[in-house]
């Protein structure tokens, strides 16, 4: 396993996350291969780590003083054993061939969890939204989808939303799409509800983030009512955690972006939700404008010298990480477990650090990783799409009761596999067996493409 880790980084010497992201997974699924010869004989490993393909283009566009910018766009088509490749696009400055193939990868795990046909994939641009008009928005997305359109398709690769594109950029892209092939398909998740979007899907990852806690308090025989609760972000995911914790009455005491965080200790209740939900997807604005209205929150600006994030060193129960990776350090895991922190759920992709993820198994707080408890997100993409090949919407009750259903079994599967290997309680280890082997099976069955 240290040799085929080294071969990984020796490979892609720079991608960091991406070598963080296998190097989990490649840890919890030695068991498997020791006890199932035929996987080592089919190398699933070295198969399992190397793009399907990785597409990157330039993307030229122009603002609307006139200048023209050159942008990097990339889709990493990872894996499609057992369905077309499907997920999110992000629009960041951070954007690079290691952040995505690390999301891509973690993706087809979600993705076999949700049991749902789904491959994985991901992509994105290093472009920033932040301050560009919506006029700049809208060419960026339609030079984006002028390279993008002949690499997806409904039955070929799916993309959706993730940091940075939301209903505004998907609908864009959309636009763009349908003109260049002439064809009304659900060839991206996340549209909006009166042309082919799906009821529960902007609510899906903070709803089923908080379904998954639930189902990991209820094993202790405890609910989320009346617990504290840390939750970074205030974008789409962690905006609708909130949402979620509140309907199961919890108390939610802090949101985040990334100039700094805010903490409510009065708690941020449904009229303040509303305010952020304003502010970040209507006008676009940033958190401390929070504490400019709400007298009783404190704003924290973020301070890059500092070597943990204040955001996770208050009194708390629960923590949901909604921004983005590697969020949690060592030492805000450390701070969090000290301030009597009993289950951390991530939102986000990959947010907490290994030696984070360790202090949280060493501690027994219950510990659930992305492709877990995220994963009511893309399952609801899963669920748009079967509602578009049928031409048909479902209602809102019935699209939530299937989303509860899935993270109910995502849950059920990640406990009895990490049981069946002998790490009962360990969720890391039962997400990636479950994953790992629903997709090597199906490539073992597709033979050797
Ligand atoms: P949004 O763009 O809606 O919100 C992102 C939030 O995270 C913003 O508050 C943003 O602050 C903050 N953030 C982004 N980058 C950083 C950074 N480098 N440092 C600090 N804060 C940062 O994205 P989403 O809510 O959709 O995504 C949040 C996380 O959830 C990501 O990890 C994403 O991959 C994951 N996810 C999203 C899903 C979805 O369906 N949307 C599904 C599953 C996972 P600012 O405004 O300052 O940038
Ligand atoms: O990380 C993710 O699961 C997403 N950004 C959602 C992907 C999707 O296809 O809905």
């Amino acid at each position: 396993m240290k040799a085929f880790m080294e071969s990984v980084k020796v490979k892609d010497p720079d991608q960091k996350e991406f070598h963080q992201a296998v190097m989990e997974v490649v840890d919890s699924v030695k068991p498997v291969l020791d006890r199932n010869p035929q996987y080592r004989k089919a190398n699933v490993l070295s198969r399992i780590v190397e793009p399907e393909r990785t597409i990157i283009f330039r993307v030229p566009w122009m603002d609307d003083r006139g200048e023209i910018h050159v942008n990097r766009g990339f889709r990493i088509e990872m894996n499609s054993a057992i369905g077309p490749y499907k997920g999110g696009l992000r629009f960041h400055p951070s954007v690079n061939l290691s952040i995505l193939k690390f999301l891509a990868f973690e993706q087809v795990f979600k993705n076999a969890l949700t049991t749902l046909p789904m491959g994985g994939g991901k992509g994105g641009s290093d472009f920033d939204p932040k301050g560009k008009s919506d006029n700049e928005v809208m060419r960026f997305c339609q030079s984006f989808m002028c390279e993008l359109f002949r690499h997806v398709g409904p039955n070929t690769d799916v993309p959706a939303g993730d940091i940075g594109v939301g209903a505004r950029e998907i609908g864009f892209l959309f636009g763009m799409y349908k003109k260049l092939r002439n064809e009304f398909t659900g060839v991206l998740t996340g549209k909006s509800l009166n042309w082919g979007g799906s009821l529960i899907r902007p609510e899906a990852t903070g709803f089923g983030c908080v379904y998954f806690a639930s189902e990991m308090l209820a094993t202790k025989g405890e609910s989320l009512s009346g617990k504290r609760c840390l939750i970074s972000g205030s974008g789409n995911v962690a905006q609708y955690t909130v949402e979620k914790i509140l309907d199961l009455g919890g108390a939610v005491l802090t949101l985040s972006d990334s100039s700094g965080y805010i903490y409510d200790e009065a708690g941020i209740d449904r009229q303040k939700l509303a305010f952020v939900k304003k502010l970040k997807n209507v006008s676009r604005g940033r958190i401390k404008e929070y504490a400019d209205k709400y007298k009783e929150a404190v704003y924290t600006p973020r301070d890059g010298a500092v070597l943990f994030n204040p955001l996770w060193n208050h009194k708390a129960d629960c923590a949901f990480p909604c921004a983005t990776e590697n969020e949690i350090n060592q030492t805000d895991a450390g701070h969090l477990v000290k301030n009597g922190v009993r289950l951390v759920c991530e939102g986000a992709n990959m947010p907490t650090m290994p030696d984070g993820v360790k202090v949280f198994q060493d501690s027994g707080v219950l510990y659930a990783p992305a492709k877990a408890s995220n994963a009511g997100g893309v399952a609801v993409s899963g669920l748009e799409m079967s509602q578009n090949s049928m031409r048909l919407s479902w209602p809102r009750n019935e699209v939530d009761e299937r989303l509860q259903f899935i993270m109910k079994s995502i849950h059920k599967a990640c406990v009895t596999v990490a049981e069946e290997y002998g790490s009962p309680g360990n969720y890391v280890i039962g997400a990636n067996i479950a994953g790992f082997i629903k997709v090597v099976n199906a490539m073992i069955d597709q033979g050797l493409v």
